[in-house]
């Protein structure tokens, strides 16, 4: 028989259920069905290889099940240290591959139950932990990697990693069950003190931006925290609230929304802000259909009004007026740059954030040839800096030394990392696309293994129109959960059925405008097909520095959802 979620946790015993049992269970490589949702709040999924599936139905045999794993890695910092730990996880355990998710973290995908302990342990072995990564409880903390201001990056980063702390839970199954920890007396009753017996309705996001680029698109947060920089220094945080993207098609009830701004607070008051914020989704989200229980939705439901007064009477804090801040864009900048430090950053796009050697880099849309191998030779020899993901899911080779700077070059030259700084266009280059197959269950089409494709067939688009060095933002979802934030994208195609997408168009470049359905159900022909004339009059007609949504926008080309595409976002305010 099956329970609801919220059955399940209720009667999990702080999350332990019987996950030992299921993962003693030789006879299958499955779990048991409510231990398949509570293995999620240790940060992992149960899956099957989709690509398997029509196979081993014919061969009589249970679906080929494996797991994917994700890290817990606020604002996705690794030493290289590190990194060769996870390297040798993810061939050792794993497909033979890293993925960089778009809020920072790794994961690992196409391992198998009886080896999941041992990759849980090999991971905790390099200091990273899994714990809340998924589930119904606070994910992994966003945080800018604007690699310029690096005193800022410093405090943000540190005020995200104290946030993720606070709000883990307080089990200790986690440890139980993976690092084999003895049960004491109260096991399974520890107090929770921030999420209670039955923790959140629904996962819970925070990210941490810093004007002027939103690279962590903190508008598609629950909860996000704008850095406001006075004297060099970060002085606090505009607090915003309630971003989500997941919907489901054709349900009106369900929508992507952008967070309202609702004011300033310092930062000592960001940990009181937090857990006033998450108590509050816990005790007024919607337990009964799981459909309505994001944050979101509770603010659309009793009021945003409501909501703010709940959190400051928690918090016992006052928000004051939100300070001016203006974001430029919602990208990353490729190439080396150097930090306020002095120090130097290498950014380098990872096409849809996989990581691994899969050949040579032969066309626009191709993610690098040997980006395993060659990323591994960077952690051997990079010396006192550090690897940082990005939320665009790239990567950045950190606080690099001028001196390592050409020999980091030659290693990256040498394995093909550079294939998509260098090769595509600014739209590949940004572009960002979802796991979806074959390891998604969720997935309709194809995302992630479709962008290189897709890529490939806009160049011709770009180049007769002379767009290849606009900086079009392209987001691919196999869904609608939206796991790529596409409906904040100038061009998504979000997946409808196989090879068939929703054509959404109008985001803007900052992350602050939802985009519009223009065409519904369509197959790349048809899209292609959309997209040759609209690219032809922005080409012809765009306003200097006019983004390609704002432009669609303006010509009235796009007409606007039944849902408000943005909130009270202060984008007037200019410092
Ligand atoms: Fe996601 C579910 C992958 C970021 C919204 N997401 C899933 C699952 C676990 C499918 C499932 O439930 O069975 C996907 C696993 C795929 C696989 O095979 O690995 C999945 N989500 C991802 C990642 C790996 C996408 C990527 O290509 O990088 C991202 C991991 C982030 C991380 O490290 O924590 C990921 N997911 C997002 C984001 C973007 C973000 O958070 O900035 C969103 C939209 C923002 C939001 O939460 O509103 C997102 N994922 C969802 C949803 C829809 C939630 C909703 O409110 O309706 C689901 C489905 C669900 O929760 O029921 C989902
Ligand atoms: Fe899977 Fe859908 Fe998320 Fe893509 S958007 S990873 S298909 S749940």
């Amino acid at each position: 028989m099956s329970h609801s979620v919220e059955d399940i946790k209720a009667h999990s015993h702080r999350l332990r259920g019987s996950l030992l049992e299921s993962l003693a269970d030789p006879l299958t490589g499955a779990l048991r069905e409510d231990d398949q949702t509570l293995i999620k709040y240790h940060g992992s999924y149960q899956q099957d290889d989709r690509d398997l599936r029509d196979e081993r139905r014919r061969q009589k045999l249970e679906p080929a099940y494996q797991f994917m794993i994700r890290t817990r890695t606020p604002g996705g910092v690794i030493t290289p240290e590190q990194w060769l730990k996870l390297d040798a996880i993810a061939t050792g355990y794993g497909n033979h591959s890293l993925r960089i998710t778009t809020r920072q973290a790794f994961q690992f995908h196409g391992i198998i139950k009886r080896e999941l302990k041992a990759t849980m342990q090999a991971i905790n072995a390099a200091l990273i932990d899994t714990l809340a990564a998924c589930g119904d409880v606070n994910r992994n903390v966003q945080v800018a990697a604007n690699p310029l201001l690096s005193d800022a990056h410093a405090t943000l980063y540190a005020d995200a990693a104290a946030t993720s702390e606070h709000l883990l839970p307080n089990t200790r199954a986690y440890y139980e069950i993976w690092l084999d920890e003895e049960k004491v007396a109260g096991a399974g009753e520890e107090p929770e003190p921030i999420y209670g017996d039955t923790y959140l309705p629904r996962k819970f996001k925070i990210g941490f931006a810093l004007p002027p680029i939103n690279d962590v698109d903190v508008f598609a947060n629950d909860l996000g925290f704008i850095g406001v920089i006075e004297h060099g220094q970060v002085v606090g945080y505009n607090v915003s609230l309630g971003g989500g993207m997941g919907a489901s098609h054709g349900d009106a009830q369900t929508y992507p929304r952008v967070a309202d701004v609702v004011g300033f607070i310092t930062r000592e008051q960001l940990l009181e802000v937090a857990t006033a914020v998450v108590t509050t989704q816990r005790d007024f989200g919607n337990r009964a259909v799981r459909k309505r229980a994001r944050f979101k939705y509770t603010i659309d439901d009793k009021g945003l009004d409501f909501i703010k007064a709940q959190i400051e009477q928690r918090a016992g804090v006052q928000f004051q007026p939100a300070r001016p801040f203006a974001f430029e864009h919602n990208g990353d900048r490729y190439g080396w740059t150097q930090g306020s430090d002095g120090r130097w950053h290498l950014t380098l796009s990872i096409c849809a954030g996989r990581i691994a050697d899969v050949g040579e880099a032969t066309h626009p849309g191709s993610g690098p040839g040997q980006a395993l191998t060659g990323l591994r030779e960077i952690a051997r020899v990079l010396d006192g800096g550090e690897f940082r993901m990005t939320c665009n899911q790239n990567l950045v080779i950190s606080n690099v030394g001028a001196a390592q700077k050409s020999v980091i070059d030659a290693l990256v030259a040498q394995h093909g990392l550079d294939a998509g700084n260098a090769l595509s266009s600014a739209l590949a280059r940004k572009a960002m696309a979802c796991v979806a197959l074959p390891t998604c269950g969720l997935a309709m089409a194809e995302a992630e293994r479709y962008l290189p494709d897709f890529s490939n067939k806009l160049q011709p688009l770009l180049e007769r129109h002379a767009l290849v060095e606009a900086p079009i933002v392209l987001r691919i979802s196999g869904c609608p959960n939206g796991c790529s934030r596409p409906y904040l994208a100038e061009i998504a195609l979000v997946g409808k059925a196989p090879g068939r997408y929703n054509l959404m168009l109008g985001g803007d470049h900052r992350g602050q405008r939802l985009n519009t359905l223009y065409r519904e159900n369509i197959t790349e022909d048809q899209i292609l097909g959309a997209l040759d004339p609209l690219f032809g009059r922005y080409a012809a007609e765009r306003a200097a520095d006019e983004g390609f949504g704002d432009f669609l926008h303006r010509v009235g080309e796009i007409e606007l959802p039944p849902y408000p595409t943005h909130r009270s976002i202060p984008v007037e305010l200019h410092p």
